[in-house]
């Protein structure tokens, strides 16, 4: 057998036991959520005929001509009996683009179709796109919210850096074909993180913002915002309020963006959403949760101090080391729910949790106390209250 067709017979043996790995939940946890052992996508699960070209005519040495640099930050939906992710692919080439990868499970096996989304561009092409939210909402629609990136056309000709962001919007039934709607209008100068609210709210489309001065720095824009818009198409909010304001030596200091559409549950919508703040080392992602209130989705009513989840042993590196990210989570019927989130700007990962579970987390774990002296008086009531139970025969073992 020739060098090439070895070559490939490797690669597609080492490609299929990456997609069949087995992805059990580490055991051990924090209550709230189980990891599980494996990242569900990365860079090495992008199909070969995505990366080489399989003619040994004309790649006699079998090189990868269009590489994948990495698999994160995805949406994600169940639809017709599948678990979809839409993953933020990055070529080697820097740009992103969106590709559906899915299993019958939700936790392993996720395989990319054939070919990614060619997404329809606007009069003004996007360029880049990414982190897509996929929400079903009540209209009929799938929709998929992403940012749009662009070069700011007012930088000096020596800058070749500065990009502004925009709430790119686009809509399917099959997440086959897509339909591009124009990008969200608000007030702000740049969006991010732009994420629809299932459900009408007074009649209206309703979206999570985070409206941003600049296209790092949020400055003035103060943190998860709020909207309302007659339509989808165009989809234009007049006035932007915030909802979960960023906040002085929190988790989310430095900024914050919506993660995936909220949840409905019982005791309102619970929310999963990424908190920035800065060190020595760089700016550290973590994701925290909140609910709002059903009738009010931009009413807080239950806000649980720290991070859900924060980056861990090997996600804790990658391509922007220090990240977790989620845009993605899947809840089921019965109340399972699985948390697709991403580390590192680089490979995806899922957690497994309950309704249940999020919401006993929300509306019982005790809010951010915001100075040290009231945060070790939180410490002192839930020791007190320990240590009186302690007491009791049944939990001597703590004791011994
Ligand atoms: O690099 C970390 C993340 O940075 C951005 O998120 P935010 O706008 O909240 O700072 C996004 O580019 C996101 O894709 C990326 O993971």
């Amino acid at each position: 057998m020739s060098d090439f067709m070895n070559r490939l017979k490797r690669l597609a043996a080492d490609h299929k036991q990456l997609l069949n790995r087995p992805n059990p939940r580490v055991a051990g946890g924090n209550g709230q959520y189980d990891r599980h052992e494996h990242p569900v996508l990365t860079s090495g699960h992008a199909p070969l005929h995505w990366r080489y070209d399989l003619n040994p005519e004309t790649n006699p040495f079998l090189m990868e001509r269009l590489g994948v640099n990495a698999a994160f930050n995805a949406g994600a939906i169940e639809l017709d009996g599948k678990y979809c992710l839409m993953a933020r692919v990055e070529g080697v080439d820097r740009k992103s683009f969106f590709a559906v990868a899915e299993s019958n499970s939700p936790t392993e096996g996720f395989r990319f179709r054939d070919y990614p989304v060619l997404l329809p561009e606007t009069e003004d092409p996007d360029v880049n796109v990414y982190d897509m939210r996929l929400v079903k909402h009540e209209d009929g629609y799938i929709y998929g919210l992403f940012c749009t990136e662009r070069k700011d056309p007012d930088a000096p000709p020596s800058d070749t850096s500065s990009a502004t962001a925009q709430g790119g919007i686009a809509r399917t039934r099959d997440l086959k074909t897509w339909e591009r709607l124009p990008d969200l209008q608000t007030p702000s100068p740049q969006q991010r993180n732009v994420v629809l609210h299932p459900e009408f709210v007074d009649g209206k489309y309703a979206f999570y913002t985070r409206p941003q001065d600049g296209f790092i720095d949020t400055g003035a824009g103060g943190g998860i915002g709020w909207g309302l818009s007659d339509s989808m198409n165009p989809a234009v909010i007049d006035k932007e309020i915030i909802v979960d304001e960023k906040k002085y030596h929190t988790v989310k200091e430095v900024k914050n963006g919506q993660g995936p559409a909220p949840i409905r549950t019982a005791h309102g919508w619970l929310h999963i959403a990424h908190g920035v703040r800065n060190t020595a080392a760089g700016l550290r992602y973590v994701l925290y949760a909140f609910m709002t209130d059903l009738k009010e989705p931009q009413r807080v009513v239950y806000a649980p101090g720290g991070h859900l989840i924060a980056p861990e042993g090997i996600e804790r590196v990658g391509d922007v080391s220090n990240v977790v990210f989620c845009n993605g989570v899947i809840a089921k019927d019965n109340g399972d729910v699985f948390i697709y989130y991403a580390s590192s700007d680089t490979r995806m990962h899922v957690a497994s949790s309950t309704v249940e579970k999020l919401v006993n987390y929300c509306m019982h774990t005790p809010a951010d106390a915001l100075r040290s002296r009231a945060c070790v008086e939180q410490r002192y009531e839930l020791i007190t209250r320990n240590l009186e139970l302690m007491k009791k025969q049944e939990y001597s073992f703590l004791s011994d």
